[in-house]
């Protein structure tokens, strides 16, 4: 065993973060190639600073990180200055079990001084693989002193705190295909990203367990087994118990790879962990906007209605989803003959409306030689193969299926060129794909999934990398969809499964939820999870799939999915339509107030991920991000932020009167969006609210980019002007960014062909300037309108632009609200001007 720790200088200065791994063979993810975001890896110099004939002390460059290493017990001490930040193996539960063949009667051998892991894992795990060439397993623990709050570990229904879990189960990471999942639960679900935060008022931490075997994560928080270190520590922090973390990680195979995400700033450890896995892709605009989906729009008919619905009720929407029954007999890349005769046409009528459509393609294909993706998916070798070397075949909804082998690099490359126009015949560019059941789902096998002992290219077992077969599905596919363009188009693939690094390929949503309050209201702390461990593209399916909602539970889900990342209904095959406009008048502008909400804030949306795509900061986050040093937010999962401006308290409960929304930030103010009335932080509010409410915060001391003429779909707003909203801080200043693009292409990438903009309030006076001079774009949009939130009322209001006459700008102030709203600036969003108040 040999340690190989790395320290990783980020250049961005100060921070740093350090990779320790054990080597051994095992099928690892693929780190992100450098992408814009992606920081160079500097090694830093270790250097010895002490040792005795037990341990070594060494310091880990400039950052002033000490790391002492012991021999025997073996552990590591991470210190910064005298602050002891984290142990590794302080509990003595490092296992390494390699595989030894069954002939060896491993069952006797393998147990060490402390216990089996092996012995346990087999406790823990549902399914008993009878094949299992012999025990192999990995482990390590950690502790984290100072520390009581810790989060991650996606996928589970559960608040965004994780919970000890002592006496029960641990949280466990085994990407399944799960009927009608429970809540408040460490059972696996489809999707696993083995990342844990820690945080504390003065710093985050994460720990990265780079393992794709199935795996659990237990979490305790007693201060037990004080080793003589321990004791030193106790000394120098003048005694007393230190509130602790206990982590302890545990997988199936592979290697022990870890890396600790040292911060120390919330924003610290995004920027570290998305320098390993990839930022979160931008998407294409549409692809923020409203989706309509439903297992199943049944027929052409079917879609040009739900399509025609829009404009007839008026209501916005960008996305017209088809579920399985489009394709002949569950044969993806193809079309029911009866059903879905001319795609192209249909595509055509939603091309012509500005609307896109995507389509399922799933991971499991129908073993049929009248089928061609069969035929040279099984001629090419591509299938995964069973352990004596013949095809893989499970049930699923095709009837009896293979299962393409997407580790495989050249199974990638083919799958990719079955996007293009020609091999998928009836796609067209508005076409894009769904992923799902990429677990991936198999009927008949183990727990609905594949067996442990089937085989991928290079002879690894499907239980050293189960976890990561969805992330590869959804890879090929939107390759395939980029590939299709010429490299030109951006994709969008929605995947059920996925694994640390996903965000680089699209978007992902929370399975089967059902149409229940108690579902609604976990989508938040869900979709958080994904959001601090780098999936920022996150939904849940509004309306709930399973069971029916009341008109209640659907409106609300409508205010609560405008302002989720990813906002899509849809709805099991056994459920009555629900289309917005089925529920009455009343509901219906409920339902299409909620969605214009969502379309009025695109350009925010679409800068905040932008940002996300540049620097690896979620979209969604969670209170504590912003105010890391607030504890009253530290558990807070009922409402979150969007960027650093827009603080949201979705209404979660059945017959609500009134919400508690906690507004930090100590001496701060936050406008409500809807009426602009100003409230001091930090404070819990209590604000009534009727069946319209959304409760939305604008932070002073932002600006917030609007679009307000609501369209048909984002593409028919595209040129469309902004209005900005300023909200003033209590010095009278704010400030925002704003990204605009072609909306669908790499040319922003690969060209430099974007606007970047920065607004500013300060002294009176609101100026606009490129926050990136390298990007250039031409957009015909203009500014219509500036909204001051918190002004007083000025005598006069003055353009200037360089090189022109400075011009009065006509205003209205209202006294009671303290708004003041500039008319018709009309200056070009990618001008430079200033507008002061006198
Ligand atoms: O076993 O394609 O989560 O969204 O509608 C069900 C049919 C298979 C599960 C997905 C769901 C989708 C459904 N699929």
């Amino acid at each position: 065993m040999a340690l190989r720790p790395v320290l990783q200088a980020l250049p961005a200065g100060s921070c740093s973060l350090l990779h320790t791994s054990v080597k051994g063979p095992c099928p690892s993810p693929p780190l992100p190639a450098a992408s814009g975001a992606a920081p160079a890896r500097v090694t830093a110099r270790l250097t010895v600073t002490g040792r005795d004939e037990n341990s070594v002390e060494l310091s880990l460059g400039d950052s002033g990180h000490k790391l002492i290493l012991t021999g025997k017990p073996f552990r590591m001490d991470l210190l910064q200055g005298r602050e002891l930040v984290l142990s590794v193996n302080p509990r003595g539960l490092l296992h390494f079990e390699h595989l030894r063949h069954r002939k060896d009667s491993f069952s006797d051998k393998v147990s060490s001084s402390v216990g089996s892991l092996w012995d346990k894992i087999k406790k823990l795990q549902r399914y008993h693989d009878p094949l299992i060439p012999g025990p192999t397993s990995v482990g390590l623990d950690f502790s984290l002193p100072g520390f009581e709050h810790v989060y991650g570990i996606p996928e589970h229904a559960d608040n965004l705190r994780l919970r000890t879990t002592e006496g029960g189960d641990p949280y466990r990471l085994y990407n399944l295909d799960v009927f009608q999942y429970e809540l408040y639960n460490p059972m696996a679900l489809y999707g696993s990203v083995p990342l844990l935060l820690a945080h504390n008022t003065q710093r985050t931490l994460g720990i990265f367990w780079l393992n794709a075997a199935e795996t659990w994560v237990d979490i305790s928080s007693n201060t037990a087994g004080k080793t003589l270190f321990g004791k030193m520590l106790d000394y120098m922090q003048g005694g007393g118990e230190t509130p602790q973390t206990d982590v302890r990680w545990m997988s199936e195979s592979g290697i022990i790879d870890v890396f600790l995400l040292l911060g120390p700033a919330p924003t610290d450890v995004f920027r570290q962990y998305t320098a390993l896995t990839g930022t979160q892709a931008l998407p294409p605009l549409f692809a923020v906007a409203y989706h309509q989906s439903r297992w199943n729009y049944n027929d052409e008919e079917d879609v040009a209605a739900v399509d025609d619905g829009f404009d007839t009720h008026d209501i916005p929407c960008d996305v017209i989803w088809l579920d399985i029954e489009h394709a002949d007999g569950k044969r993806y890349f193809t079309w029911d003959p009866n059903k879905f005769p001319q795609p192209r046409n249909m595509l055509g009528r939603l091309a012509a409306k500005r609307r896109k459509m995507v389509s399922i393609v799933d991971p499991h294909i129908k073993v049929d030689s009248g089928y061609r993706v069969h035929n040279e998916i099984r001629s090419r070798g591509f299938y995964v193969k069973t352990k004596d070397g013949s095809d893989y075949e499970g049930w699923c909804w095709p009837g009896s299926s293979g299962y393409p082998d997407f580790t495989n690099p050249e199974m990638r490359a083919w799958w990719a060129s079955m996007f293009s126009y020609d091999q998928y015949e009836g796609s067209m560019e508005n076409l894009y794909i769904w992923n799902d059941m990429n677990e991936p789902s198999v009927f008949n096998g183990p727990e609905v999934t594949m067996y442990k002992d089937a085989l991928h290219q290079g002879g690894w077992e499907h239980r050293d990398l189960h976890n990561l077969y969805g992330f590869y599905v959804q890879m090929a596919t939107a390759q395939g969809l980029e590939q299709r363009s010429g490299g030109l188009e951006r994709p969008f693939v929605l995947s059920r499964a996925f694994f640390a690094g996903s965000q680089r390929y699209g978007a992902v949503w929370t399975g089967d939820n059902a149409a229940e309050w108690d579902h609604m209201k976990i989508s938040i702390p869900m979709c958080l999870s994904l959001a601090l461990t780098g999936i920022s593209f996150c939904g849940a399916d509004v309306g709930g799939f399973f069971k029916n909602p009341d008109a209640e539970l659907l409106v609300r889900w409508y205010q609560v999915g405008a302002y989720q990342p990813f906002y899509r209904t849809h709805a099991h095959l056994d459920t009555v339509r629900r289309e917005p406009w089925l529920f009455g008048e009343e509901n219906k502008a409920l339902i299409r107030a909620a969605i214009r909400q969502r379309y009025a804030l695109l350009p925010y949306w679409y800068t905040t991920f932008y940002h996300s795509y540049r620097s690896g900061q979620p979209v969604m986050r969670p209170l504590w991000v912003e105010y890391p040093d607030d504890i009253t937010t530290f558990s807070i999962d009922d409402q979150f932020l969007i960027g650093n401006a827009l603080l949201v308290h979705p209404v979660t409960e059945q017959g609500a009167h009134g919400v508690q929304v906690y507004l930090p930030g100590k001496g701060q103010v936050w406008y409500d969006v809807h009426s602009h009335q100003k409230h001091h932080a930090p404070q819990t509010l209590y604000v009534p609210v009727t069946l319209s409410s959304i409760p939305v915060y604008q932070r002073g001391g932002s600006i917030v980019p609007r679009k307000e003429r609501v369209r048909r779909s984002s593409d028919c707003m595209y040129h469309d002007p902004y209005t900005l909203y300023v909200a003033l801080s209590p010095q009278g200043t704010a400030e925002g960014e704003l990204f605009i693009d072609d909306g669908h292409t790499y040319n922003f990438e690969s060209k430099a062909q974007y606007l970047h903009r920065h607004f500013s309030f300060a002294s009176n006076t609101l100026t606009a300037r490129s926050a990136d001079s390298k990007g250039i774009f031409e957009s015909p949009a203009w500014i219509e309108r500036v909204v001051i939130l918190g002004a007083g009322k000025p005598a006069a209001v003055f353009l200037r632009q360089p090189g022109m006459a400075e011009t009065r700008l006509d205003f209205q102030h209202e006294p009671e609200t303290s708004v003041l709203t500039l008319r018709k600036p009309g200056v070009n969003i990618g001008a430079d001007w200033s507008i002061s108040l006198r």
